[in-house]
């Protein structure tokens, strides 16, 4: 398999298409809406209500289903995704976390914000593997990247609009920066580091579900990661073991400076629960 490796370096973010079959994205469609019919887990948000007017309620994301679904798990370490990152890394990243989100027909999306800000990793940064399991475009609210921001430092955030996005805080662009979205098939897997600044607005459709499957993962020789994120678990097996991330360290504000917004770095991050 050839990755566009140059890319992922120029752009902070890579396609890979196909890399999944249709058979095995039926496969994990079916596996996890019967998941969430079934029940409700741990780190559901904001709690399954069936007869609820937000879509949200109807079918919250699902997170860190690799704690107790094998078929997570298995997807979470899959070989292709350790050959893609192999590739795009020169080693192999550590796994800490799994999510489902549905995004059914009118649905907010999720402000735009940097994954780095929530997981903390040190040294180095994360890395998202965003597997779409139906096609997704700008009208089933696909995810949108801003070109350039894999570079940059973690940005202060500020409050959300709640009516677009079911997170509350967002990150500031300035004039010059503007998003771009990711359309993609269902089974391609989209690669993003960190610092990417990323999100998605809301599903417009009728009737169109935009299901994505996401691992998170961080650098193979960080040794700090965000408490939420522990167990920390090896491609190769097993668990690695990191400290907790406590310390948020500094975060960067646009200032005006001759009439050109630069970035200073005089915030401070907030601790993490
Ligand atoms: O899928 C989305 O709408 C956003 C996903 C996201 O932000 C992430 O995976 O970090």
């Amino acid at each position: 398999m050839q990755v566009d490796v140059r890319g992922f370096q120029e752009r902070g973010c890579v396609t890979v298409s196909g890399l999944f079959s249709d058979d095995e994205v039926a496969r994990y469609r079916q596996h996890f809406m019967d998941m969430r019919h079934n029940s409700s887990y741990p780190g559901d948000f904001p709690g399954v209500d069936a007869t609820s007017e937000d879509p949200l309620k109807r079918y919250p994301r699902l997170i860190h289903m690799h704690r107790w679904d094998e078929l997570s798990l298995g997807w979470m370490l899959d070989a292709r995704l350790a050959e893609v990152f192999e590739q795009l890394l020169g080693k192999l990243p550590l796994a800490v976390q799994t999510m489902l989100y549905f995004k059914p027909a009118g649905a907010r999306g999720q402000a735009l914000h940097q994954d780095q800000y929530y997981l903390r990793v040190q040294p180095g940064t994360c890395i998202a593997a965003w597997m779409a399991l139906d096609d997704c475009d700008e009208e089933n609210g696909c995810l949108q990247i801003v070109p350039g921001s894999h570079n940059m430092p973690l940005l202060c955030p500020i409050e959300a609009d709640t009516s677009q996005s079911f997170t509350d805080v967002t990150v500031p662009l300035s004039a010059d920066m503007h998003t771009e979205p990711v359309p993609l098939r269902a089974g391609d897997v989209f690669f993003f580091n960190g610092q990417l600044i990323h999100g998605s607005f809301p599903n417009r459709s009728q009737s169109r579900f935009r299901r994505a499957l996401i691992g998170h993962y961080i650098d193979g020789d960080a040794v700090q990661v965000a408490k939420y994120y522990h167990p920390v678990l090896r491609f190769e097996g097993g668990t690695a073991d990191l400290t907790i991330s406590e310390d948020g360290g500094k975060c960067g504000v646009w200032v005006d400076q001759s009439g050109r917004e630069v970035l200073e770095m005089s915030g401070a991050l907030n601790a993490l629960p």
